[in-house]
């Protein structure tokens, strides 16, 4: 009942203004004429009537810019765009969480007790990275009463991605020889690729005793050409030494990578 009462209250007041109003108007210009006077009489804030036309300042929707003009102006940037990226196989690279996955055939001592082969570098040697080095060799056959050269191995199995493009062995070699730096090629070393049935796919580097750069690093990077994307291949490295002058191979920072194609 408030409600109504109250709204039948407010009809009333807005009748008696709008009578108010107009008779003001009419009061106060009588001598005008009326075409003026109806345009005076209009209250500035008044409400637009249907048929009035638009106010000078409205903005018109033609004057607006369409959506694709704005698109025009802004730089030519494709915000997908591909960068073309890599992946990298090997696990511990740098050797530097110790064997691992890294599988060594040692070198023994005469009590059968195996020269590890992923060590903390010789402090005469630092490591390229980290603190581990693999350091094949390093042992004359005499050394360990052996009466014919002697070899050690050490190799990772790898599985490469089916569709892998760009591979790319790389890493850093290094050699340390007590033979004549002007001797001939008694001790050697091979970083290859095999199959994990022990099949050669693809010699990386080929090293021996006269490659010794003192006291150095050497960075190598090897496109691979051998079909191996899909496969499980053993990325393997061996060192062969004489009876005597012993001859270190020391292998550092590996990496095999793959390009990353842009869909
Ligand atoms: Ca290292
Ligand atoms: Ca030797």
């Amino acid at each position: 009942m408030l409600r109504l009462g109250s709204l039948a209250g407010l009809f009333a007041f807005v009748a008696l203004g709008a009578c108010a109003r107009g008779g003001a108007a009419d009061d106060g210009d009588a001598t005008a004429d009326q075409t003026d006077d109806d345009d005076d009489a209009d209250p500035i804030d008044a409400p637009p009537r249907p048929d009035s036309p638009l106010p000078i300042d409205s903005p018109l929707p033609i004057d607006s810019p369409p959506p694709v003009d704005a698109a025009t102006d802004a730089p030519n940037v494709q915000p997908d765009a591909c960068v073309p990226g890599s992946t990298q196989f090997l696990t511990n690279p740098g050797f530097d969480t110790g064997p691992g996955t890294w599988q060594e055939v040692p070198i023994t001592d005469p009590d059968g007790v195996p020269f590890p082969i992923v060590v903390t570098a010789p402090a005469q040697f630092p490591a390229q990275t980290g603190t581990y080095v693999a350091w094949l060799g390093g042992i004359a056959g005499i050394e360990v009463q052996e009466f014919f050269p002697i070899t050690d191995e050490i190799y990772q199995i790898v599985g490469i991605a089916p569709g892998a493009t760009g591979l790319t062995l790389s890493g850093y070699w290094a050699v340390d020889t007590a033979e004549a730096a002007d001797g001939e090629a008694t001790d050697d070393f091979t970083l290859e690729i095999r199959s994990t049935t022990g099949a050669l796919l693809q010699q990386i580097l080929v090293l021996n005793n006269t490659a010794q750069v003192n006291p150095a690093w050497t960075a190598f990077s090897v496109p691979i050409t051998a079909n191996i994307a899909g496969q499980n291949v053993r990325i393997r490295a061996t060192s062969t030494n004489d009876l005597t002058l012993p001859t270190s191979f020391f292998l550092d920072s590996l990496s095999l990578t793959a390009t990353t194609p842009c869909p």
